[in-house]
């Protein structure tokens, strides 16, 4: 069955203005025939510069998120941190935000809490993982023990009656990541979609594409299929063209370009004791200025601080 889109109903007072963030993210992962992609931010730097680059949609990701703040992507961060970063994420651009909620955080409860406030904070969808809590990082470790089908579930279904208006829900299933093999991720994609969810993630650590090209296959688009080719970053994005997948996420691309740029930085000065051969590697002081928008408080200093 081919999935039918379904438009994240307009909450009242946007008929007619500009569309809800829920609206536009709903138009990139489930209404879109072209692949989509969304970029990385984990900040309010981040952000920006992913929008300057052209990017339409942002991920605000866990594992990023975590590292940026010195915490590992095992639930070290709080719930309350993740919806801090995603205001700051929010206020620094105009593009819908899918927010990486890991598990919710707990069960049914502490996932439409998390969910409330993502849309309070003005986030346009919420992916969910069938992760424990605390979850561990898709790409380290052996042990990814995957939530029960009815319990996740019931976490879709309360986090869709609470925000099935403001926020677009991506049910992101763990099966591949914890080699549970095709059939599982299958009857996991179909359990969440009866579940009301909007889109699939469907997560792989290989470094082929293949068991998500299957994946894709099998699933013959029901909901749209959202792809994160972390490991498999080598297979041409025209093959998820070929596949009709709906998604791609560069999911952390941005905090490890800033970490290898930072330690690069750091080890010139610390060993040359000098700033002056690293200063054409780094961005200038005008560029930030330019990217957070200096101009613009120049110009209200002259509209609000005039001496009466
Ligand atoms: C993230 O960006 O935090 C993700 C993707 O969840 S991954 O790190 O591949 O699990
Ligand atoms: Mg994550």
């Amino acid at each position: 069955m081919q999935y039918q889109p379904q438009a994240v109903r307009p909450t009242a007072g946007h008929q007619c203005a500009r569309p809800s963030p829920a609206e536009m993210l709903h138009v990139q992962v489930c209404s879109n025939d072209e692949l989509s992609f969304l970029m990385e931010a984990h900040d309010g730097l981040s952000a920006t510069i992913a929008q300057r680059s052209g990017f339409k949609g942002l991920w605000a990701s866990g594992l990023s998120i975590a590292s940026s703040l010195g915490y590992r992507d095992a639930n070290e961060a709080s719930w309350s941190q993740l919806v801090q970063s995603v205001e700051r994420i929010v206020d620094s651009t105009e593009l819908p935000v899918l927010v990486d909620g890991d598990g919710g955080f707990g069960n049914f409860n502490n996932a439409r809490l998390l969910a409330r406030k993502l849309g309070q904070a003005g986030a346009a969808g919420v992916s969910l993982e069938d992760s424990c809590f605390p979850k561990l990082n898709s790409l380290i470790g052996e042990r990814h023990p995957l939530a029960d089908i009815d319990e996740f579930s019931g976490r879709l279904r309360t986090v869709k009656d609470a925000v099935a208006e403001t926020l677009v829900l991506v049910a992101r299933i763990e099966a591949l990541i914890a080699g549970h093999g095709l059939n599982e991720a299958i009857l996991r994609a179909h359990a969440y979609a009866d579940a009301g969810a909007d889109a699939i993630l469907i997560h792989s650590r290989k470094s082929t594409a293949d068991e998500i090209l299957s994946f894709v296959t099998e699933w013959r688009n029901r909901l749209p299929v959202v792809i994160v080719p972390t490991t498999y970053y080598r297979t041409p994005v025209s093959a998820y063209r070929d596949a009709r997948i709906s998604t791609v996420v560069w999911t952390n691309h941005s905090m490890r370009a800033a970490a290898a740029a930072m330690r690069r930085a750091c080890d010139s000065i610390a060993a040359q004791e000098s700033v002056a051969s690293i200063e054409p590697q780094i961005a200038p002081l005008c560029e930030i200025f330019e990217l957070l928008r200096y101009d613009e408080l120049a110009v209200a200093e002259k509209q609000y601080l005039q001496p009466r």
